[in-house]
């Protein structure tokens, strides 16, 4: 138990008011080894899961300090080491910021929620595309896809560029869709120099009290972005998912005896233990060091 004022909880991860402990307007996040899929959370645990996914997140804060301050902004991490015990490897100490409204998605392939947008209208939100792609498809260059950030257990809503503006205001939404390109143009760049396609990610972003933009969250998670390795890479079907596809093969398979709507149940050890390998292999992959 983290002995600090609950803030918001998500399905994996919780935030709290740190400013009693790291001063005014400090908050810890903490990511927890949960694991959803088919939009439940499940109930066993992978173990390690939240210390990779911080720690990949802290990487790729340091990756990308450089294309945030070629435009003038900054990230939210103030420190992952200074944080409580209970939380060791999996929290970060961050500053508190007011958060923007629109969740910043880039989309680089289509997938998801893309290939049906694209199916039913041969454009992803404000940009056409050209004929005969595919779930999978790379697209011809990278989109900005916005969202509002939906109520816990609602998904979130796809929204035009002109409605971001009608949020923030023209010049921060141009500004939010071009650092949200740049950041995936890079961490792109990045993920490809070790065989992964980065597929689509999304980021948050704040306002810091002086008003200058602030990137928070987690970042480049496998919580937060697809994964797919490069050579495996196949357009014309749904990519297997770089972590969760031990987890969604064996939900969907008879042996779990589950129908998608009840509560999930327990998944087997070795269903676990290739999960973890997934994210701690994505972890070493990414960034270079041993995970330990
Ligand atoms: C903030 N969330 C999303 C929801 C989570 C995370 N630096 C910040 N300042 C103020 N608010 C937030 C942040 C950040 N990051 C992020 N909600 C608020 C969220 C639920 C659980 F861990």
């Amino acid at each position: 138990m983290i002995d600090l004022p609950l803030v918001a909880r998500g399905k994996v991860r919780e935030i709290y008011d740190a400013s009693s402990q790291a001063g005014p307007d400090r908050l810890l996040l903490v990511a927890s080894d949960r694991i959803s899929a088919y939009d439940h959370v499940l109930p066993t645990p992978i173990p390690d899961k939240g210390r990779v996914l911080t720690q990949l997140s802290v990487w790729w804060f340091e990756q990308l300090t450089p294309v945030l301050e070629s435009f003038g902004a900054t990230h939210h991490l103030v420190s992952a080491t200074d944080v409580p015990a209970e939380a060791a490897g999996r929290g970060m100490l961050v500053r508190r910021l007011e958060m923007l409204p629109v969740e910043c998605v880039a989309r680089g392939y289509l997938s998801g929620s893309g290939t049906k947008e694209y199916d039913a209208t041969g454009s992803i939100r404000d940009v056409a595309l050209p004929p005969g792609l595919v779930e999978g498809s790379q697209l011809p260059a990278p989109v900005f896809t916005p969202s509002t950030k939906a109520e816990l257990g609602e998904h979130d809503e796809a929204i035009d560029f002109a409605a971001v503006e009608a949020a923030v205001g023209a010049a921060r939404a141009a500004e939010l869709r071009d650092l949200t390109l740049a950041l995936y143009g890079r961490a792109t760049e990045i993920a490809a120099q070790v065989g992964l396609i980065l597929a689509d990610t999304k980021f948050e972003f704040g306002l810091a009290p002086d008003g200058g933009l602030v990137l928070g969250d987690e970042v480049l998670t496998p919580d937060s972005s697809r994964y797919w390795p490069a050579e495996s890479w196949s357009p014309g079907a749904a990519q297997p998912s770089y972590d969760k596809q031990f987890v969604r093969d064996w939900l969907t398979s008879p042996a779990s005896g589950w129908d998608r709507v009840s509560t999930p149940p327990e998944l087997p050890d070795d269903v676990v233990a290739a999960t973890r390998e997934r994210y701690v292999t994505a972890y070493e992959l990414l960034t270079g060091r041993r995970f330990d």
